[in-house]
């Protein structure tokens, strides 16, 4: 019996009035139907954006505390539910049971990190320029938020998004990725059983093209966060920018680690194996090119690539699974572009570079982790985001050549240095151009309290997560109050 899920419309779970549906598989075995999911239309969207102006308009009456607790009971119910929405969140995009749990967790701390801001959310009380004057700022909900969130961290990325603009008190509307809209799902049932007003959240499933749209071009939709495709942030910021629109972008990546001469090469190794084919490449934050110092490249290269062989490949929920399925059909297919690209390139082909076949691979969207060496630095495996388990490895001869390559991309997520040299990982720090860089670490692993994003061309000066989050989903208001019993005149008097 296949399931048909609804929209979570006007306080109530609702068929789209398209009447239209769409499939969601298995990618890692594509007979394994997990149900059919709203193909909604610009009405549902319409009717999701007005029934959400009725619950903001009741939301920003509730005090912050009290907005907290329904978070912290929502961080609750998702802790007791961990393992259960990891199982589905892995069935439906892929990664293996341990990384699903992690974006579960993730989760867990933005709801409770959310819940505590509830206590705060500061202004500034500061002295007046003028006698008998108060001068302080405060923190406002906007409105109606529209949502748009990737495949890759299911449960995580709606999160990062929901909980700060609900906490802030404003209303939802969440437009999740057609490949992952069971997890969307689950986790709307949890904020109402948690006690959220029911009108204060909407969910409406479907295609970006029809409904992400008519999400972005609604007038009543004052605030829009999206974390995509740069090509799709182009489209989204083109349009908030002519609707004078808030908008937050979190696009494509193109992270390096760099390996130098003094690095411990065993913790590097490790290192690079799982940033670049943890969650098979799909991440925002992947390592994608691999930035080596000429002393250690060959042998580096060489262990590197008998570490990626032995990943093992399969359904991530079976037991031992390294590195699961690309999440569908058109994601193989662009990786396979990429690995012709290389060729033509002149790139030396290390590992992998086929489809995995074999048994239960031959059911799923499988490519085994793939390594060219010699990649040159400016050519187009070396500078365009592919989000597939393809690692470009580029030799350097020094730090400041290193530097270089990984600056000169168009895009600046997360940067990477493994070193034993304390000045040169400070150095990195400040002269990397990526809104965040780990020393000794892989280019993925950003924490749920502190902001998270990228400059250059993946996003747009917003970040997520963290402490700066809360003043993207809420307007700074002013307040002055004169007690002088007079007129006074604010740079004029005084001087
Ligand atoms: C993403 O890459 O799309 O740092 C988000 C990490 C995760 C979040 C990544 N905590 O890899």
């Amino acid at each position: 019996m296949t399931t048909t899920f609804k929209n979570f419309i006007g306080g109530q779970w609702i068929a789209p009035a398209t009447g239209e549906h769409f499939e969601n598989r298995n990618p890692a075995d594509r007979n394994d139907l997990i149900g059919l999911f709203p193909a909604s239309g610009v009405a549902d969207v319409h009717a999701a954006v007005a029934s959400a102006r009725r619950g903001f308009e009741r939301w920003k009456r509730t005090p912050a505390p009290a907005r907290g607790d329904v978070l912290r009971r929502v961080g609750d119910l998702l802790a007791a539910r961990k393992e259960a929405l990891a199982d589905a969140m892995t069935r439906e995009m892929g990664k293996p049971l341990a990384e699903t749990r992690g974006d579960v967790q993730e989760g867990i701390d933005t709801a409770y990190y959310a819940a505590t801001e509830g206590r705060r959310l500061f202004g500034h009380t500061v002295p007046s320029e003028l006698a008998n004057k108060w001068a302080m700022s405060m923190r406002r909900p906007i409105g109606v938020c529209g949502l748009i969130t990737p495949f890759n961290f299911p449960l995580a990325i709606p999160t990062w998004k929901a909980f700060p603009a609900l906490l802030c008190g404003n209303a939802v509307v969440l437009k999740p990725a057609e490949d992952v809209p069971h997890t969307a799902t689950l986790l709307v049932e949890i904020l109402l059983e948690a006690g959220l007003p029911p009108e204060v959240i909407q969910l409406v499933h479907g295609h970006g093209e029809v409904v992400g749209k008519a999400l972005v071009e609604h007038p009543d939709v004052p605030v829009l966060s999206f974390t995509g495709s740069t090509e799709t942030g182009r489209f989204v910021g083109e349009t908030c920018g002519r609707m004078h629109k808030r908008l937050s972008l979190e696009m494509g990546g193109k992270n390096a680690q760099i390996v130098l001469d003094d690095a411990n090469l065993d913790l590097a190794l490790d290192g690079v194996l799982w940033g670049a084919f943890g969650t098979t490449g799909q991440r925002c934050t992947a390592t994608s090119r691999l930035i080596l110092q000429a002393g250690i490249h060959d042998a580096f290269v060489a262990r590197l690539a008998d570490r990626a062989r032995a990943l093992r490949l399969g359904d991530g929920r079976a037991a031992g699974t390294d590195v699961g399925p690309l999440v569908h059909e058109a994601a193989r297919d662009k990786v396979e572009r990429y690995v012709a690209i290389g060729h033509e390139q002149g790139a030396t082909l290390v590992c992998g570079g086929q489809r995995a076949i074999g048994d239960v691979l031959d059911h799923g969207w499988f490519f085994q982790p793939t390594i060219f060496s010699g990649v040159t630095a400016g050519s187009r495996l070396e500078q365009e985001e592919i989000f597939g388990p393809v690692l470009s490895v580029i030799k350097v001869a020094t730090v400041d050549e290193a530097f270089a390559v990984n600056n000169g991309v168009r895009y600046g997520l997360s940067s990477s240095v493994y070193t034993q040299d304390v000045n040169v990982a400070f150095r990195a720090l400040q002269e990397l151009d990526n809104g965040i860089t780990y020393i000794n670490a892989p280019t993925i692993g950003a924490e749920a309290h502190l902001p998270f994003g990228g400059v250059k061309e993946t996003g747009n000066g917003h970040r997520e997560g963290g402490w700066e989050v809360f003043e993207f989903y809420s307007e700074t208001k002013v307040g002055y109050v004169d007690y002088s019993g007079s007129l006074q005149r604010a740079q004029i008097d005084n001087y």
